[in-house]
């Protein structure tokens, strides 16, 4: 295939010629290799929950429209979305509960290559939750939020405390629909007991729980993940790094951090920049030590210290075939067995260091907090060592220079300045019209569609009609590859009035937000732009909306549904979305979900016709409103001004 058609990032086109041409197989080669693939398993159709099957339902009605036990198309479909919805939630918020342990390590003082950054925040977050700050040192407060924050993943009652960040009648809505989260392990739990053989068989009542499973995390796990990150690594204000493989450096020794939580990646970012290390680097001939991330790890670096990034997800494997990689240490998450195969054609090592994802053959490193900068110095030395085993090296130019960094706090402080730090001027200009709404762009990268493509394309047609675009995960990376987040090159793509706003205001018409747990600066700033006044009471009825149309984890399920569940139109590619199968399923969750909890889901595969709808869904929001009527223009004479109350 022409890797034209595989990726629309030129860097990606030249090594997967280069891969092609050497007969190393990548993502693209695989699922060639896979297709045709199953058409049962696309629609959602297929269970093997239990020793019974597997059973399949025909979708062309011939065959047999139960499963052994009798499961009908909706109940098979419901539950295996519930499932997958739940290994999202599991994912996100097991990553939360793994930095909520560093945190609570840092503040008890065992994890001492960790510090408390972030005091502000700290303080802010430990009034949140009830935490006695006077006189207090910042260790001390963090103990008590950390044994809080800690306890949310399992506590055995209650519910989640950060969902009462939600606006009021949203916390409503989910009271009344009983969806309001527990515990992240209960919910998650509770999933696979009611998708298990023989339980739920209510596809609405198993959707229901779908949205409190995934609102566990929204609004739980990933939110505490967010939240506990920027106070032990300090919370993101915009800083320049440069995006795409590129960044790699011939003549330096290179490490890629892989995957997505930054307890590790931070270590080795430090160790790198070690004077001991960059001496033996030195020794070796190399001119220094080039960290460089892939996926969300890569956002977590950029956001906080400016490390440059090398791809997103499907960049993976093309990294390592520059032949300029020494090491790629990996965590959890998104990382594809392929690597292994990929990094034995080169001198590449690849190690890994959760305790929870190892690979065969494969290194293993164990990251432990209480001791992670000499564990971050021995990867490094360990890079520095295989230098001198390089073989033929080629690394793509394509770069591109981004702004990364938009935390909430960050938006708060451009938009209102340092002593009156607030969303007003975004919502006024939401008002006024010359913005028309947000979007949320996330989400992965699909060897099912060209690479990035989609997600630039629909980044490109909302700034250019005025829609201010927040992006995080692998849609973050793939913008900036093209230089959306390159507040120069944006604002050229921005329409008159976004670019306006932008540019009295200094902010950049896409907003780089961080990782796929940072998705949760998103639902921060919905309800704060309901809390700054004018444009509703709840999240449902402001002009946002959501979009992933490259997806590949189930972790995007999770954050799809608790952006639905939290009031919000969220638009994912039709091949991608594995409830076609069910009718049902699809009314329900493509209209009916709408009434009960003010949002919905919708599929577009075409980006130019999603960002239609996303438009169209805008425009019917400021409707309702009634900020889309044009004010009478009018002169006051004395007794207008008269009548005039001031109050
Ligand atoms: Fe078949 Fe029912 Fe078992 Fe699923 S739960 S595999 S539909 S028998
Ligand atoms: S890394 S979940 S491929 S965005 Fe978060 Fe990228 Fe998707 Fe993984």
């Amino acid at each position: 295939m022409d890797p034209k058609e595989r990726s629309s990032d030129k860097a990606a086109q030249e090594m997967i010629k280069r891969m092609a041409e050497a007969g190393i197989a990548n993502a693209w080669d695989r699922l060639e290799a896979q297709s045709p693939q199953c058409g049962f398993g696309k629609l959602g159709v297929c269970c093997r929950i239990c020793a019974m099957g597997p059973c399949r339902i025909d979708p062309f009605g011939e065959g047999p429209q139960v499963g052994v036990c009798g499961a009908d198309v909706d109940t098979i479909v419901a539950r295996n979305f519930l499932r997958a919805i739940a290994a999202g939630v599991s994912a996100h918020s097991d990553h939360g509960r793994t930095v909520a342990e560093v945190f609570l390590a840092t503040a008890n003082g065992e994890a001492k290559d960790y510090q408390i950054k972030d005091t502000i925040k700290l303080h802010k977050l430990a009034l949140e939750l009830g935490v006695e700050i006077k006189d207090r040192s910042a260790n001390e407060i963090a103990v008590d939020v950390g044994k809080i924050a800690l306890a949310e993943f399992g506590k055995s009652e209650g519910t989640q405390l950060m969902a009462r960040r939600a606006p009021a009648p949203r916390q409503e809505i989910w009271k009344k629909l009983g969806i309001t989260p527990r515990a992240v392990d209960r919910e998650v739990t509770e999933s696979l007991h009611r998708s298990t053989m023989g339980v739920d068989q209510d596809y609405k009542n198993i959707l229901t729980h779908a949205s409190r499973v995934a609102l566990a995390d929204g609004w739980g796990g990933a939110m505490l993940a967010t939240e506990l990150q920027d106070v032990l690594f300090g919370t993101p204000y915009p800083g320049r790094g440069e995006v795409n493989m590129g960044v790699l450096k011939e003549d330096q020794v290179n490490i890629i951090v892989h995957g997505h939580e930054p307890i590790l990646s931070e270590m080795i970012a430090a160790a790198s920049q070690d004077a001991e290390m960059l001496a033996e680097a030195k020794k070796v001939g190399a001119k220094g030590i080039n960290v460089a991330g892939t996926c969300c790890t890569a956002n977590e670096l950029l956001m906080r210290h400016g490390i440059p990034i090398a791809g997103n997800f499907l960049n993976q494997e093309l990294v390592i075939s520059t032949g300029a990689i020494e090491l790629m240490a990996v965590d959890v998450q998104c990382v594809m067995q392929g690597l292994t195969t990929v990094a034995n054609c080169y001198h590449t090592k690849l190690v890994t260091t959760a305790d929870k994802a190892k690979m065969p053959g494969i290194e293993h490193v164990s990251m432990e907090e209480t001791a992670a900068l000499d564990t971050a110095k021995e990867l490094v030395k360990t890079a520095i060592g295989n230098y001198k085993n390089r073989g033929e090296v080629y690394i793509p130019e394509e770069k591109e220079s981004a702004v990364g960094g938009f935390s909430f706090e960050c938006i708060n402080y451009m938009l209102g300045g340092r002593f009156r730090a607030s969303f007003r001027p975004l919502n006024d200009n939401i008002i006024n019209g010359r913005i028309r709404g947000v979007a949320g762009i996330v989400g992965c990268t699909n060897p099912k569609v060209p690479q990035d493509l989609t997600h630039t394309t629909l980044t490109r047609e909302l700034i250019k009609r005025d829609v201010l675009v927040l992006t995080t995960g692998c849609a973050t990376i793939a913008c900036g590859k093209l230089g959306l987040t390159n507040p120069a090159k944006a604002l050229e793509l921005a329409g008159p009035g976004l670019r306006e706003v932008c540019e009295t205001v200094g902010m950049p018409p896409v907003l780089t937000c961080g990782s796929c747990v940072d998705n949760t600066r998103l639902l921060v700033s919905c309800s704060e732009i309901v809390r700054e006044g004018g444009l509703g009471e709840d999240i449902s009825e402001v002009p946002v909306a959501g979009a992933c149309l490259e997806s590949v984890s189930e972790k995007a399920f999770a954050i799809g549904q608790y952006f639905v569940a939290s009031g919000l139109l969220v638009v994912f590619a039709k091949e991608i979305m594995p409830i076609l199968g069910s009718e049902n399923v699809s009314n329900y969750l493509f209209d009916g979900i709408e009434k009960d909890v003010g949002g919905r889901w919708a599929v577009e595969s075409d980006p130019v016709k999603a960002a239609d709808m996303i438009l169209e869904h805008i425009e019917a929001k400021r409707d309702a409103l009634g900020i889309n009527v044009e004010k009478e223009r009018k002169l006051y004479d004395m007794a207008d001004r008269r009548a005039l109350s001031i109050e």
